[in-house]
């Protein structure tokens, strides 16, 4: 079987990695439908050696189409999303839009594919940095329960858009050719002020809410609880945008319920878990880092050590590419597991 499918916000950073993430699975794709703003339309883009043309994305785009992928911010998944499925399609989104809509699972296939079932027509792609902390956490609650989790990112600018990263290129030149750098994008394009991201570090990701985090930190803590099944869960975050191109990393705290249990107990479960890979040698000083994980879809854990303190606690280091496993595959991935599961 063969699926119609159509990519919402295709010209966008996370949109182009779909249409790479569909042709390197080679996903079964009878039509494929590439839709964009109005701003974006007419763009050409290659799919497996074919040039498509870039459409206006309308409520009439999503007729026959069996799943679409949309990526083009939150008010597109709004507006659209009710309209494609009302037209017969199953939405994976991968913007806030919907994820915490108790009628909407959020998934990460290695933690919670069964919820898929469930779905009314939408299925919503959690954010990029929760998607890889929750990959590496969930053999950890499987096995020794898990009832506390700090976390501190270390967030890569492509996480913003294309935009971002541009503004990251064009202050790097300036700052090594001794101009002053100009900031118009971040920390957020929507917020009031704007600081330079080159050779810096901002306390800042998405829009302060009234408790004093930002609305990425709030993510990382309802998401987790949500896709985890902790609605207990401690659970704490700091995000912090690094000039970096690809990739978040995570500094992670994790305290077990169960007692005396070794780093290498950590170790082995983590390094067995789905999508997880384990990268771990301080001897041979052995770490995933973001270059090293750049282009690849797994989440990279290393740096595993027992607290000091704290007899159940644990810091670990995770890394993932933000726009593959923190977005693109993910989707890639959900949509392979309802078609493998027949859930459409
Ligand atoms: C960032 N995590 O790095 C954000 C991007 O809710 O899907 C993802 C925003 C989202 O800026």
């Amino acid at each position: 079987t063969t699926y119609n499918i159509a990519v919402v916000g295709a010209t966008g950073a996370v949109g182009q990695k779909m249409l790479e993430t569909l042709e390197d699975r080679n996903f079964p794709i009878n039509e494929l439908k590439l839709l964009s703003s109005s701003r974006s339309a007419g763009k050409k883009l290659m799919f497996k050696g074919t040039e498509y043309t870039v459409e206006e994305a309308t409520p009439e785009s999503f007729e026959k189409i069996d799943i679409a992928l949309f990526s083009a911010g939150g008010s597109v998944s709004k507006k659209l999303a009710p309209e494609a499925v009302k037209r017969g399609a199953l939405v994976i989104d991968n913007t806030s839009a919907y994820r915490m809509d108790e009628n909407v699972p959020l998934v990460v296939p290695e933690v919670n594919e069964n919820d898929i079932k469930n779905h009314k027509g939408i299925i919503a792609n959690p954010n990029c940095s929760t998607i890889q902390m929750v990959a590496a956490l969930e053999p950890v609650k499987q096995h020794l329960g898990m009832r506390r989790v700090i976390v501190s990112t270390y967030q890569a600018v492509s996480g913003a858009g294309n935009e971002a990263a541009e503004e990251l290129r064009e202050q790097s030149q300036s700052f090594l050719n001794g101009e002053d750098l100009e900031a118009s994008i971040l920390p957020v394009k929507g917020d009031e002020k704007h600081y330079p991201i080159a050779f810096n570090a901002l306390p800042q990701i998405d829009k302060f809410q009234e408790n004093g985090y930002t609305f990425e930190e709030m993510k990382m803590i309802n998401e987790t609880k949500k896709i985890m099944h902790t609605p207990a869960l401690h659970i704490s975050a700091t995000c912090v945008r690094l000039p970096l191109f690809t990739s978040h990393a995570e500094s992670v705290y994790v305290e077990v319920e169960e007692k005396a249990v070794t780093v290498q107990q950590l170790k082995d479960l983590i390094g067995k878990a789905p999508g997880v890979v384990l990268e771990d040698d301080p001897a041979t000083q052995v770490y995933p880092t973001p270059l090293s994980s750049a282009g690849k879809r797994d989440v990279f854990v290393g740096r595993i050590r027992k607290d000091l303190d704290q007899e159940n606690g644990f810091h670990l280091w995770v890394v993932s590419d933000n726009l593959l496993k923190g977005a693109a595959w993910n989707s890639v991935q959900i949509a392979e597991r309802v078609v493998a599961n027949q859930w459409l």
